[in-house]
This record gives C-alpha cells, sequence and structure tokens, in this order.
C-alpha cells in the first residue's frame, strides 16, 4: 500500500457540486481511516487532459503509490482490500458486499443516470421512468427488511448505494420510506458529511480563485 491520492477536477458548475464521484473516494478512505491527498487536474480541456490516467476524460481516479486506476466502482474496490471496516473479511461476508457494490453501479445506477440526464434534459416524458421505477421498488422491497445491504452492518456497498440513490431527483421519484430512511442513514455518518463539506468548500474556494 503506498500513498494515497485522489484526483477530481479543479472546478465544476454549481450542479454536480457535492456529487462529482472523488467524493466516493474521499468518503472510503475517511471511513478506513486511511490517509489520502486530493489533487485536481484543470476542468478545461478535461476531454483530453487525463487521458492516460482515465480513458474516459473523466474523474475520479486514484493513485496508491505507483499503481493508478480509474472507476470509482473499481477505486473503492481497491480501497476496501485495505480495510475490514468496508468490506468484512470472511467469505460470505465479502462476497455480499461484492454483490451489492455492483448492483448499486449495474442495476441502480445503470438506469438512473441515464434517467436522470433525460430528466435534465427537460423532455416532456421520461421514457425511462417506469424501468427505474421498477428496479427503486425491489431495491425498497430489499430495504424494507433491513438497515444494511451486506454482512449485517456498514459496508463500501452501502457506501456507494446510498450515493446512487441520494440524487435528489432519484429520491423524489416514487413514495419509498425505506429507502429515504437508508440514505438518510448512510448520509448521516460523519465521514460523509465531512467529505461533502469539503467537496463544496474546495469547489467555492476554485471560483474565488477564477474571480
Ligand atoms: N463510471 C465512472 C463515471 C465517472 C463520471 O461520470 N465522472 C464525472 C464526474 S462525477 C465526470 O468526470 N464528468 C466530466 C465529463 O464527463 O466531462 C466512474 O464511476 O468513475
Amino acid at each position: 500500500m503506498g500513498e494515497l491520492t485522489i484526483w477530481t477536477l479543479d472546478w465544476v458548475p454549481e450542479r454536480p457540486r457535492g456529487f462529482v464521484r472523488d467524493l466516493r473516494l474521499r468518503w472510503a478512505c475517511e471511513e478506513a481511516g486511511l490517509d489520502y491527498t486530493v489533487r485536481t487536474i484543470p476542468f478545461e480541456g478535461r476531454e483530453t487532459n487525463h487521458l492516460a490516467r482515465q480513458p474516459f476524460g473523466q474523474v475520479p481516479f486514484l493513485s496508491d503509490g505507483d499503481l493508478e486506476l480509474f472507476e470509482s466502482g473499481a477505486c473503492l474496490l481497491h480501497l476496501a482490500r485495505q480495510s475490514e471496516r468496508l468490506m468484512p473479511r470472511d467469505p460470505a461476508g465479502e462476497a455480499e458486499t461484492l454483490q451489492w457494490t455492483i448492483a448499486a453501479l449495474n442495476s441502480i445506477e445503470m438506469a438512473s443516470v441515464p434517467w436522470w440526464f433525460l430528466t435534465i434534459s427537460g423532455e416532456a416524458e421520461n421514457r425511462l421512468t417506469g424501468w427505474l421505477g421498477q428496479r427503486l421498488g425491489q431495491l425498497e422491497a430489499v430495504l424494507a427488511g433491513r438497515d444494511w445491504l451486506a454482512a449485517g452492518r456498514f459496508t463500501v456497498a452501502d457506501l456507494l448505494m446510498a450515493d446512487v440513490l441520494r440524487v435528489p431527483e432519484v429520491r423524489a421519484l416514487g413514495h419509498r420510506p425505506a429507502s429515504e430512511a437508508y440514505v438518510q442513514r448512510v448520509t448521516g455518518r460523519p465521514a460523509f458529511r465531512k467529505v461533502h463539506d469539503a467537496q463544496l468548500r474546495q469547489f467555492a474556494a476554485a471560483d474565488a480563485a477564477r474571480g
């Protein structure tokens, strides 16, 4: 394990603030008690200025000593291997955590992100609403029966699922009390509050620097 550096953009417009996915990595480090530094790449020119480290021109990406990796989910699982607080070490607990981490990305965020883009683009009818609504309803049934997704306690799967679910437009879609309580439970953790505030402060400082 080397020195951890979380890379993000040096500035973003108002809307994504508090939601830029470097927050997932900062949050995991805080939960795990891992030291980390946040460094930035320029927002202007992001389509091409860091393709060698993130081939889609996005953030975040992570340096761990000489090792570099991108995709927030991959970075989270990499961090989870460094801390039992993020992922249990027993085979059943680990398998459950992996399963729900991938479910957050590939069953929920896979539907929520395209739905969200259509919603904010102002389409009169969002044809993905039925698909997302069904997925969220199925997840609501799971969350009605338990506080945490895996291993009976907080894991990196909850960090990721709550981050996917906390998007305001997603939260407002339908009545899902167990999911809402879950989002509040997970994002009520001190580590989330700390990194959320830190991200907002970073971009506010960047505003000031830009004049
Ligand atoms: N699947 C990627 C998605 C990364 C992503 O959407 N990053 C956004 C910020 S949260 C970004 O870099 N947007 C700038 C752009 O696409 O130009 C991951 O989870 O790391």
